[in-house]
């Protein structure tokens, strides 16, 4: 079988994703650890992989593929019975609005390459460019992991259980977990969220959860 590489940074939250999703499906890889901050993404030899210049890249049964929900959905029907999605199509659909609300609406306005410039202009128009960084992390982070508490209240019965969906783990918990870990590496205060913080609480306590986790990333 073709070897599984992932081209990995430590702290970004899209490959985080895939690191979990790995260790959930029990698929054994190699990381190459990609530095964003020595801007190691934007390199000619990096965008080979990925030629956004982003992290993850994933080589997998042959192929690179890039886009991480993409690749978990890839996973999901690839690797059926492991149940990153629901089989059912209305549940399908309740996942996939659940992970979209970190990974299409939080995330992509709190990337790296966005927020440096949100700092570029601070200090253009000469304000202090960390305050208005903690600002913009509060403020983004803050509504959007708000308006997933509320989703989480929705949905039928069987919807309701100890994960975002049911009772095990799957593509929104997977979502869900890296950007967590942003909110309180940006000092959002995430106190108030009751259901996602006892989410949070179970999936610490499962393995591949917790070796996904950033302190335990080669760097
Ligand atoms: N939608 C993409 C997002 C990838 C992405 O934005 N990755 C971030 C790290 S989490 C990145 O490479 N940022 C570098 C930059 O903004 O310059 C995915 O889910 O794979």
């Amino acid at each position: 079988m073709a070897e599984v590489v992932l081209y990995d940074y430590w702290r970004s939250s899209a490959s985080y994703r895939l690191r979990i999703a790995l260790g959930l499906l029990g698929i054994a890889y190699r990381t190459v650890p990609v530095d964003l901050l020595a801007g190691g993404h934007k390199s000619p030899a990096y965008r080979q992989h990925n030629p956004q210049g982003l992290v993850p890249a994933l080589e997998i049964d042959g192929i690179m593929m890039t886009q991480s929900v993409a690749i978990l959905e890839y996973l999901d029907e690839t690797r059926p019975g492991q149940g990153l999605l629901p089989n059912d199509t209305l549940a399908r659909q309740r996942v996939r609005a659940l992970s979209h609300v970190i990974a299409m609406d939080i995330h992509p306005v709190c990337n790296l390459g966005v927020v440096r410039h949100v700092m570029d202009m601070a200090t253009t128009h000469g304000e202090d460019p960390d305050a208005v960084r903690s600002e913009w992390m509060a403020k983004y982070i803050g509504s959007g992991l708000a308006g997933f508490e509320a989703m989480l209240a929705q949905g039928p019965e069987a919807s309701q259980g100890d994960f975002c969906h049911g009772d095990r783990p799957g593509m929104a918990d997977i979502c869900l977990i890296p950007q967590l870990y942003n909110a309180h590496r940006w000092g959002v205060d995430t106190s108030g969220f009751k259901r996602i913080n006892a989410i949070a609480e179970r999936c610490s306590a499962i393995k591949a959860f917790e070796n996904a986790h950033p302190d335990h990333c080669p760097r």
